[in-house]
This record gives C-alpha cells, sequence and structure tokens, in this order.
C-alpha cells in the first residue's frame, strides 16, 4: 500500500515536471541567454501581445510634463486619458560622468524611483543614452573625430574611460528592483539612430564594422563582466529607405531583441504616414525574418498643432502594421527662447480630445492594458 502511494506521488511529480518543461520549452530567450526569468517573460510576451495591440509610450512621462515638474503620481498622458502609458522612457546621458541628474535635468534617484513605480504598475520601461564623446569629453552631438568609436574598443587610448562609464550603467541597472528583490527588466536602446551623423556613433563618424564592435563590446561588457542579466536591447535606425540599409550596421541576432526606428513628423502629414506605413511594413519583415520585435522607438509631431493627428494621421499607420509599442519623445515644455517642445498632449492642449478617442482604440494599449497582460509573468 505504502510502496503504491510512494510510486503516485513520484508519477504525479514527474508529470507536473514534464508540463513545466513544455511550458518552459515554449519560452524564447533573449540575446542574452542568461536574462533573468522576468526578462524572458517579458520578451516573450511581447511578442504575444503583437496581436493585441500596440503598447503607448512617453519618454520622461513620470518626472515631468509640459508646465510642471515633479509632481507625485502625474503625467501628462494620465490628465488627458485617466491612465498612464503603458511604456515609459528613461534616458541615462551624463550618468557616465558620475553626475546626480542626466542631461534633461531628471536626477537618477527619482529615475529609480519612476522606473519601479511604473513596474510596479505593470508598464514596460526603456531607455536611452545620449552619452558624451568618449575622446573630446564633449557631448553626445559632437561627431568628429572619426577615431571616436575606435578609440573606446579594447587596446585604444579611451577603452578604460569607456569601461568606467559601462561600470556606472551597469550600477544603475543592477540597482533596478521590484518588490521581490527580483531585477526590474529594461529595454536598453543605446547608440540610437546610428544611420544618421548627428551623434558621434552614426553613420558618416565610423565605419559600420566598427559601430557593430561597439555595440557587441557594450553589450558583452555589460553581460559577462559586469553580469547584467535585466536587459533586452532594442536597435534602432534614424528614418530608412531599405532592408539593406537598415541592417547595414546591425549588430547581429546575438546582439538585439527588438528592432526598431525613430520618426518624427516635420513636414506634411500625408509625408509623415507614407514614410510610417513604408518603414514599418519594412521592419515587420525584418523583424519576422529575424525572429525579433518590432517597435516604434521614438516619435512625434512637435508642438501637435494638428488637433485630429492622433486618429486621422498615427491610428491608421498603427493599425495596419505590427509594433509591440510605440514611444512618443518628451514634454519638455516651454524653453528659455520662448520655443516649447512637447510630443504628448496635455491638459486642454488643442488635439488632447483627439488623443483620447485615439486611446479608447481597441488597438491602442495603456498602462490598464499592459497590466491585465502581465507581461513579467510567464
Ligand atoms: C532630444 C531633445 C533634447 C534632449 C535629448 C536627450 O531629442 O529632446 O532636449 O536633451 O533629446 O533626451
Amino acid at each position: 500500500m505504502r510502496l503504491l502511494l510512494i510510486l503516485k506521488n513520484i508519477l504525479l511529480v514527474s508529470v507536473m515536471m514534464l508540463f513545466i518543461n513544455i511550458i518552459k520549452a515554449q519560452q524564447q530567450l533573449p540575446a542574452d541567454k542568461h536574462a533573468t526569468t522576468e526578462t524572458i517573460n517579458l520578451y516573450n510576451n511581447l511578442k504575444k501581445n503583437l496581436n493585441k495591440g500596440v503598447l503607448i509610450g512617453h519618454q520622461d512621462d513620470l518626472a515631468y510634463g509640459y508646465n510642471w515638474k515633479y509632481i507625485d503620481g502625474r503625467s501628462d498622458v494620465k490628465d488627458v486619458t485617466g491612465d498612464y502609458p503603458a511604456v515609459i522612457g528613461f534616458e541615462l546621458g551624463r550618468i557616465e560622468l558620475g553626475h546626480p541628474e542626466n542631461l534633461d535635468s531628471v536626477p537618477f534617484d527619482k529615475m529609480r524611483m519612476f522606473i519601479k513605480d511604473a513596474y510596479a504598475r505593470g508598464s514596460v520601461i526603456t531607455i536611452s543614452w545620449h552619452l558624451n564623446n568618449p575622446l573630446t569629453g564633449k557631448t553626445a552631438w559632437e561627431p568628429s573625430p572619426k577615431e571616436t568609436v575606435v578609440s573606446a574598443l579594447p587596446g585604444n587610448e579611451k577603452n578604460s574611460l569607456y569601461n568606467s562609464w559601462l561600470d556606472k550603467v551597469a550600477a544603475f541597472f543592477s540597482s533596478l528592483k521590484g518588490s521581490h528583490g527580483e531585477y526590474i527588466p529594461i529595454i536598453f536602446r543605446p547608440f540610437h539612430e546610428l544611420n544618421g551623423s548627428w551623434f558621434w556613433w552614426g553613420k558618416n563618424n565610423c565605419t559600420p564594422d566598427e559601430i557593430k564592435q561597439l555595440y557587441q563590446y557594450t553589450e558583452k561588457y555589460l553581460r559577462y563582466v559586469k553580469h547584467v542579466h535585466n536587459l533586452l536591447y532594442a536597435f534602432n535606425t534614424d528614418k530608412f529607405s531599405s532592408a539593406d540599409e537598415y541592417l547595414k550596421r546591425f549588430p547581429g541576432d546575438d546582439y538585439t531583441d527588438v528592432l526598431g526606428f525613430d520618426i518624427y513628423e516635420r513636414n506634411s502629414n500625408e509625408e509623415f504616414a507614407h514614410e510610417a506605413n513604408t518603414m514599418l511594413s519594412m521592419i515587420d519583415s525584418i523583424a519576422s525574418a529575424h525572429n525579433k520585435i518590432p517597435a516604434l522607438t521614438e516619435f512625434g509631431y512637435n508642438n501637435l498643432p494638428d488637433s485630429t493627428w492622433w486618429t486621422n494621421v498615427l491610428l491608421p499607420v498603427l493599425k495596419t502594421h505590427k509594433a509591440a509599442y510605440a514611444l512618443a519623445w518628451r514634454n519638455a515644455g516651454k524653453k528659455n527662447d520662448g520655443s516649447a517642445e512637447f510630443y504628448m498632449p496635455y491638459l486642454n492642449q488643442s488635439s488632447a480630445y483627439d488623443f483620447k478617442i485615439f486611446c479608447d482604440d481597441e488597438r491602442i494599449l495603456l498602462q490598464q492594458d499592459a497590466a491585465k497582460e502581465k507581461l513579467y509573468k510567464q
């Protein structure tokens, strides 16, 4: 009798193990094969979620808005829609210098708290890094000299400086923990817009092979030297006109999880819609050929002068393509020179009502929709 009971229990445990292994086998691994469980789950869920719709994001959303700064719980998107964005973007520029604030004056301590809050609410976090030029000490927008990228690689003059910058970035990523002590997954987006020439890592400032090497080196250093395993990596260009152009500086499948591009409306609605449609179609097929996650890594129409832009221009574009998320750039607000910079409507802005209608579409997902999907769970 006793033996029978033991055998029954063994059988039960074996069946359970088999079941768990089947579920695990269905999970695909991101570029980092040692990624944490939550990071693996996010990777797989972002892929699955492509069928549901687009997670709408906003850079620095919790830190400040068009005409406010650091008000607990406030968000321009929430002011307008009643809900937070499903994706929140942050920026690390100047962390490499050991500064307490980033280049847009967001203190890193506050950023850490915003990230924890957003994660606890089920939103996705993505981080860009406009890092200084390691050779000249000037900003990311300092394109010359052409030796900059190479100087940061092993054996060269600025490699140890660059490593010390990565140490600071790694320390920040490793300080992001959820309520159970688990590392918070981040979609890291280094060396963005690399087919343009405005950053020192851009097209005319280094060869494709050099930037590929720096991208790979950066990732290997974070992964194997610093043991950072809570990152998915987003590769993103600016506007591009062919798959060949897109992939010219691509560091490879082993170094990327999300494939995206940045696009801003600068001329007409027609031009924006045409370009966005064309590039999203290309991204969809490149991402599916490489088994990656397609995304609109940055977008915007500065000052939103068209009150129906969201439903007339952006919605038809997003509804006809697959993109895991679309991140609007920051609401920097009024500047000293009298101009303003914002890409999401704020309360009573002329496109606010239209944005709310846009968000009501079933394929447009904000934080509460993201939370329902439990993106960090299996
Ligand atoms: C740019 C602008 C700048 C900002 C930079 C980094 O697009 O918004 O004001 O400093 O991004 O966030």
